[in-house]
């Protein structure tokens, strides 16, 4: 009868392990996020270990770091220019160092997400030229189609190289077409039609799907225009795992700001329980931010209200002198950003390895 009882006992526990196994490392991720949620908010900052407000491309370096003692927990990386061949991206940064830094970031415990700001496909220009049509003659059947399929599969090698020494599948937070109820990119409110984006957002996903990404948790983000409908561009349950919101403050005005931001989190969080899914504050910031107490008094009210996974703060770019969001040492911002790292909603780094 003992024996019986400790076989059965073996195997209970045995079997959480081995489901586990059959994870894809995005389901892994996906349950990771998951958990995480109810310990806080995890804090991003693009481009972190890239450059910073003084410095660029020197190793080991983070703006965030210099000024709290910890690296974010989540970074974001952009893959605009790759579509190109090109082996920098839109701001510089070379892929090499990119897939360098997702390890690293792994390897400390943190996330990584990626943004795409790809070239206008029909006309040539940059992604914020919403000119030519070019969501429709990307989308099977049409011209460019065969131009867009090489496109994706660059995005799929780089996305399949991100591996740990020992040859594992990074997974990351890939959120394509976002900012789509703005006019200002390609695949915006004005230069295609919302079926056509979803098509779009659907065609993605099942692309990179069959190319064997198995390590992609999807991000969905509006931004811009009109979102009374929060979910209207929504490509649909089964192709998204987080929905985001893109909201910044470009004026004087956190008041403006966070009536806004407000509003966009609530619409999504309300969504997010509708469809089952995480939300995240996918993209946000204070342009060339000087209100010395930004961070507390205007962005972490505005986290303690929502149920938000992450929280991603735009670029500190080294050569665009406004261009900057996150704190440096010397900045106005530092000293009230120690009180943001040290409050206990706020999750770094550190917060989060191996949990
Ligand atoms: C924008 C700005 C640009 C940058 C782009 C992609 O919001 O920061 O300077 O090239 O994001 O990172």
């Amino acid at each position: 009868m003992k024996k019986i009882f400790l076989a059965l006992t073996a195997i209970l526990f045995a079997l959480p392990m081995t489901a586990k196994k059959h994870l894809s490392p995005a389901q892994q991720l996906l349950e990771r996020l998951t958990k995480l949620q109810s310990r806080g908010v995890m804090i991003g900052h693009q481009d972190d270990p890239m450059y910073g407000i003084a410095w660029s491309w020197e190793r080991g370096r983070s703006d965030v770091k210099e000024v709290c003692g910890d690296y974010p927990a989540v970074m974001g990386f952009d893959l605009g220019k790759m579509e190109l061949g090109s082996s920098e991206n839109l701001d510089g940064v070379p892929f090499s160092r990119m897939r360098e830094e997702i390890a690293l970031q792994h390897q400390r415990g943190g996330i990584s997400t990626l943004s795409w700001h790809p070239w206008n496909p029909a006309t040539g220009e940059k992604a914020w030229d919403p000119s030519g049509q070019a969501v429709t003659k990307i989308l099977p059947g049409g011209a460019l189609n065969a131009k867009f399929c090489i496109w994706l599969n660059c995005v799929a090698a780089f996305i399949k190289s991100l591996q740990t020494p020992d040859g594992q599948r990074i997974p990351v937070i890939f959120r394509p077409w976002h900012e789509m109820t703005g006019d200002w990119f390609w695949w915006g409110s004005k230069s295609c039609t919302t079926e056509e984006y979803k098509q779009l957002y659907r065609y993605t996903h099942d692309y990179l799907l069959e190319k064997g990404c198995d390590n992609i948790v999807w991000a969905w983000s509006p931004g811009g225009g009109d979102q009374n409908e929060y979910l209207k561009h929504y490509p649909g349950n089964e192709y998204v795992d987080v929905l985001g919101v893109d909201t910044y403050q470009f004026d004087d005005n956190p008041d403006a700001y966070q009536a806004t931001v407000r509003r966009d989190l609530q619409r999504m969080t309300e969504a997010a329980k509708q469809t089952g899914k995480l939300a995240a504050f996918t993209e946000t910031g204070c342009q060339n931010v000087q209100d010395a107490t930004w961070f507390t008094r205007v962005l972490l009210p505005m986290l303690k209200e929502q149920p938000l996974s992450y929280v991603l703060v735009w670029r500190n770019a080294w050569d665009q002198p406004k261009e900057n969001y996150m704190p440096a040492p010397g900045r106005p911002t530092a000293a009230d950003f120690v009180d943001f790292y040290n409050d206990p909603l706020t999750l770094f780094s550190k917060d989060i390895k191996g949990k």
